[in-house]
């Protein structure tokens, strides 16, 4: 019995070198193996009733059935990358801006801005259920400018949202309540996250065409006619700008062409706004494609997140609002909203709200954010480049990269399928998402020859 591998790790030799918590955990699974082996005839009632106990807790759990879920195909990303010790380690996973030495960065005006909250020392008090006034009202400003008719007219509906995750959710509870026989078209490919929301709001969704690879750029063709071919008074989802993962957005001439085709079928359109002024560098020119659907005077749904632009991440800021064709049925959604709402999370947290409000509502630190972020896009753009040109000069196979110059945003989709992919990781240790998307934003320009020799080779070598 004492060699069996089960009772020796049971052995208090074996276990005595671990910390106290992780030792007592050890002994209640090792308690629990032991169990199984001798039956409970064997060991005195005292030792029997503790161990019995134990035991029950551990091999009865009502939990049994619940199977271990797949690690999340971006975050999961981050999780394997820092359990990576390779020096060379490069994390493209997740879309999170980095510096070029690649480390967080906090925008000077959200240190600023927080600077200023701290003198203020304002409390901490239930923010109501739509979240803060001053934030909704700068937020749905940004979107569709000041002079908007939208605004004048008070015809949006906004919420603020936990990021742009939570809105979306919010409006897809919104969705299910309201259009229960309606639809969500989804691009195809979208960030991975899209489908997960609808399913758990359970709102039915099919895909239209997007991403041609054959000319690794936009199927505008396949996505129109998905979009005709719908059924009348479907929601469509669209990214505001800078699509996630292809990095290719509907030039303005196509964006008029979509709107004709919404339009003509009754459909809803509805933005995914998460990268507003990363794109391009402007704020007004990241929000065209929006303000273009709303000059037609459809009502449509727009997400928005600070997660990117002014790198607000882990302060979960963003906004659901609904363009309306009156005040009256803007103010009614708004409640419905509201209601939904108060189940799922109550009210919103204060402090992302509050920076937000305070950068848009102070013309010095609006000018000065604008300025950040307009030096994050081209730092972007910059690695983008260079990127392209090592390539280049790297690959004499003929092979034309220049797609990679015409993606914008965070992202290059690269064409690496997934065991291309899998050998960027595993053997250049380049941690990216297995649809063959990079962030560019976690690259500096001294890590973009290695990154070239990873996708030269991957992309040659692996098939
Ligand atoms: N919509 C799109 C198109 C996005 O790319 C993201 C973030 C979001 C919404 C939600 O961001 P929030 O932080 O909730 O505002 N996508 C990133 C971040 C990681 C993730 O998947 O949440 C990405 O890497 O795709």
């Amino acid at each position: 019995m004492a060699s069996s591998p089960i009772l020796s790790l049971a052995s208090s030799t074996a276990s005595s070198a671990l910390p106290c918590r992780r030792r007592f955990l050890h002994n209640l699974k090792a308690t629990s193996n032991q169990m199984t082996f001798l039956g409970n005839d064997h060991i005195n009632s005292k030792q029997s009733f503790f161990r019995t106990s134990m035991s029950v807790a551990v091999e009865n759990s009502k939990f049994t059935d619940i199977t271990m879920a797949p690690p999340d195909p971006i975050l999961g990303v981050s999780e394997a990358f820092r359990a990576d010790t390779n020096e060379m380690k490069l994390n493209l996973g997740v879309g999170a801006y980095r510096t070029e030495d690649l480390q967080p960065y906090v925008l000077n005006v959200v240190k600023k801005a927080e600077t200023l909250m701290l003198e203020w020392a304002e409390n901490k008090e239930y923010l109501p259920i739509e979240g803060l006034a001053a934030f909704n009202k700068a937020t749905a400003e940004l979107l569709f400018g000041t002079e908007n008719p939208v605004i004048l007219q008070q015809r949006v509906a906004t919420v603020q949202g936990l990021s742009g995750t939570g809105s979306l959710r919010l409006a897809a509870a919104l969705i299910e309540r309201y259009f229960p026989s309606s639809k969500v078209l989804i691009s195809s490919p979208t960030w991975g996250n899209h489908k997960n929301i609808f399913n758990d709001a359970r709102v039915p969704w099919s895909e239209y065409r997007y991403y041609d690879p054959k000319t690794v750029g936009l199927d505008f063709d396949g996505m129109i006619s998905d979009i005709k071919a719908a059924p009348e008074g479907s929601f469509v989802l669209l990214h505001g700008c800078a699509h996630n993962p292809t990095g290719i957005d509907p030039t303005p001439e196509q964006w008029e062409i979509i709107a004709d085709v919404i339009q003509e079928k009754n459909h809803i359109p509805f933005f995914d706004v998460a990268y507003q002024g990363f794109a391009s560098g402007s704020l007004d020119k990241d929000a065209s494609s929006v303000r273009m659907f709303a000059a037609r005077g459809l009502e449509l749904l727009i997400a928005q997140s600070y997660s990117k632009n002014l790198g607000l991440y882990a302060e979960r800021i963003g906004a659901i609002n609904v363009v309306c064709s009156s005040s009256d049925v803007a103010h009614r959604v708004k409640s419905q909203l509201k209601r939904l709402a108060r189940p799922m999370y109550s009210n919103p947290p204060i402090h992302g709200a509050r920076i937000v409000a305070n950068i848009v509502g102070n013309s010095d630190l609006f000018s000065e954010w604008k300025e950040e972020m307009a030096s994050m896009a081209g730092r972007i753009k910059s690695v983008r480049k260079k990127l392209y040109d090592s390539l280049c000069a790297k690959d004499n196979s003929g092979k034309d990269w220049s797609f990679i110059l015409k993606q914008i945003g965070m992202f290059s989709f690269t064409g690496l399928n997934k065991a291309q992919s899998d050998n960027m990781t595993n053997k250049w240790h380049v941690y990216m998402t297995k649809d063959g998307r990079i962030s560019l934003a976690g690259l500096s320009s001294a890590n973009c020859e290695y990154l070239a020799d990873a996708i030269i080779d991957s992309y040659h070598n692996v098939s």
